[in-house]
């Protein structure tokens, strides 16, 4: 069975979202397989974030992402990944549609509730850098 990486970031642990947006993905039908609050390290933000890299947004988010605890999870299910990325709408709020999580929950680019892997090969190193023991 397919598994994503799935993480509320620092602005929806602080606003208070965490239980209304893992009522979504349980709703939905999909299986939450592991979950930890942590808050990630500089190093780690950097690794996580590597593919954005020399962007001029990258100090901006690895300053945001470490500011906080999130709640990093692994969700399991039918072609979960897709269909996570679905649910939290594009990466703009702005642009988000009404019903994802991101249209319904935030207005900032950098401040967007969510992440989730965008690929196999994202879930697999990502589950990876978050639960090397699963
Ligand atoms: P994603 O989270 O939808 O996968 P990515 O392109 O991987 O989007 O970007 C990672 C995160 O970096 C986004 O969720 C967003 O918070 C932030 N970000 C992306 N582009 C910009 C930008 O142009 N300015 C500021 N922050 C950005
Ligand atoms: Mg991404």
């Amino acid at each position: 069975m397919e598994q994503t990486f799935f993480m509320i970031k620092p602005d929806g642990v602080r606003r208070g979202l965490i239980g209304s947006i893992i009522s979504r993905l349980e709703t939905k039908g999909f299986r939450l397989v592991a979950l930890k609050m942590l808050t990630i390290s500089p190093e780690m933000a950097r690794e996580h974030y590597a593919e954005h890299q020399g962007k001029s947004f990258f100090n901006e988010l690895t300053d945001f992402i470490t500011s906080g605890p999130v709640v990093a999870m692994v969700w399991e299910g039918p072609a979960v990944i897709k269909a996570v990325r679905t649910m939290m709408g594009a990466t703009d709020p702005a642009e988000a549609d009404p019903g994802t999580i991101r249209g319904d929950m935030a207005v900032s680019l950098s401040e967007n509730v969510v992440h989730g892997s965008d690929s196999p090969i994202a879930a697999a190193r990502e589950i990876g850098l978050f639960f090397r023991d699963l």
